[in-house]
């Protein structure tokens, strides 16, 4: 096996562990500190070697249970404990998620979402998202589900629905994590996504940048990413929508290149993955979403909403991917 470099011997040209497969912090960090233009020339070049640069997935998102959470997560509107403008809703009738995926469809998704207010669902509930499932697979879309927590068995029920993907994002570095969640552990997420992977489901798992983490807890977020075994097939890199009523609602906002680079160093650390582009497009320029999409990302949320907040419409996507010349697929 070889040696694992030593920080201070790093060079960024050592950031390419393939024969180790395993990252280190500090080679994501060596990313970091790259000239912003040889950092995106290198995800792009990584970018190029494993995708059509000129394509982009579309995921829709429907928040099927919304609010009441028993969970402290201190970026999110739907926490019970917090005073946020998020009303309080119970499961949705199958056929209104019906409805929305048939939409969803029409406008030319390939994926829908389905995400779910709770620490993790129980086994009532779980029943009723599987005919969800069953339903949405049966119009021809992807499928995947954010429920929370898995407890044993539940996976496989999932995977037997036919479930595609199962989002679960790692949110922070583990060492931050709990300054922004205490109800569970980071520990506790790892836990179900290999829950998730065991059951033959393939994972969706990313963070949130821009919640006063350092840029050594952001590499270390992504390293913790790029190490799971297999990486996630698909990365949602979420810049933090500042929820009034929360913890974090007044939270300085993150540099949009410190963003961008973020986006290069998950594609350069996870080249075959998806890397979405998510929360918080909504306050990004066209400029800067192209060129998060030039730092490697392939996929974004798409539709006017996102789980309780905003996001631009499908029209100004449409624009702007024509702008670009950007391929849905
Ligand atoms: N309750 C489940 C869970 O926590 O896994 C599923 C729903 S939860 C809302 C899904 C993800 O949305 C979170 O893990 C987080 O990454 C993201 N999220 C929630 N609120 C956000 C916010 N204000 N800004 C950016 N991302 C957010
Ligand atoms: C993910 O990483 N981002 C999505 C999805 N997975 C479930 C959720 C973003 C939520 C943004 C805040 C809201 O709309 O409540
Ligand atoms: Fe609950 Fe998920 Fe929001 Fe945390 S992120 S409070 S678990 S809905």
């Amino acid at each position: 096996m070889n040696a694992i470099p030593q920080a201070a011997t790093l060079t960024p040209d050592d950031a390419a562990p393939a024969s180790r497969g395993r990252w280190i912090v500090a080679e994501v960090e060596a990313l970091y500190q790259l000239p912003l233009m040889d950092l995106i020339f290198r995800a792009q070049q990584v970018h190029r070697q494993h995708f059509d640069a000129n394509e982009i997935q579309r995921s829709t998102l429907l928040s099927v249970k919304t609010g009441g959470c028993s969970e402290d997560c201190g970026y999110c509107s739907q926490a019970a404990r917090y005073h946020t403008e998020t009303e309080r809703e119970s499961l949705l009738p199958l056929d209104e998620v019906v409805a929305a995926a048939q939409a969803a469809k029409d406008r030319g998704a390939s994926r829908f979402c389905m995400g779910a207010a709770w620490r993790g669902p129980k086994d009532r509930d779980l029943e009723k998202v599987t005919e969800m499932i069953r339903a949405v697979k049966g119009l021809g879309l992807q499928t995947c589900v954010t429920l929370g927590m898995l407890k044993d068995g539940q996976a496989d029920q999932l995977k037997e629905a036919g479930l595609d993907y199962y989002n679960h994002n790692l949110d922070t570095d583990a060492s931050f994590y709990g300054q922004v969640i205490t109800t569970h552990k980071h520990a506790d997420r790892i836990d179900t996504l290999g829950q998730v992977r065991e059951a033959g489901i393939m994972v969706c798992s990313g963070g949130i940048i821009g919640m006063g983490e350092s840029r050594r807890n952001r590499a270390a977020l992504i390293t913790q990413l790029a190490n799971l075994d297999p990486p996630p097939e698909s990365v949602p890199i979420n810049n933090l929508v500042p929820i009034p009523g929360t913890p974090l609602a007044n939270v300085a906002p993150i540099d949009h290149f410190e963003f961008v680079r973020t986006i290069a160093a998950a594609r350069i650390t996870m080249p075959r993955s998806f890397v979405r582009l998510s929360a918080g497009r909504q306050e990004m320029s066209e400029e800067l979403q192209a060129l998060c999409f030039l730092a490697g990302a392939n996929s974004i949320f798409y539709g006017d909403k996102l789980l309780t907040t905003g996001n631009p419409e499908a029209d100004r996507d449409e624009t702007l991917f024509a702008k670009l010349g950007l391929r849905p697929i």
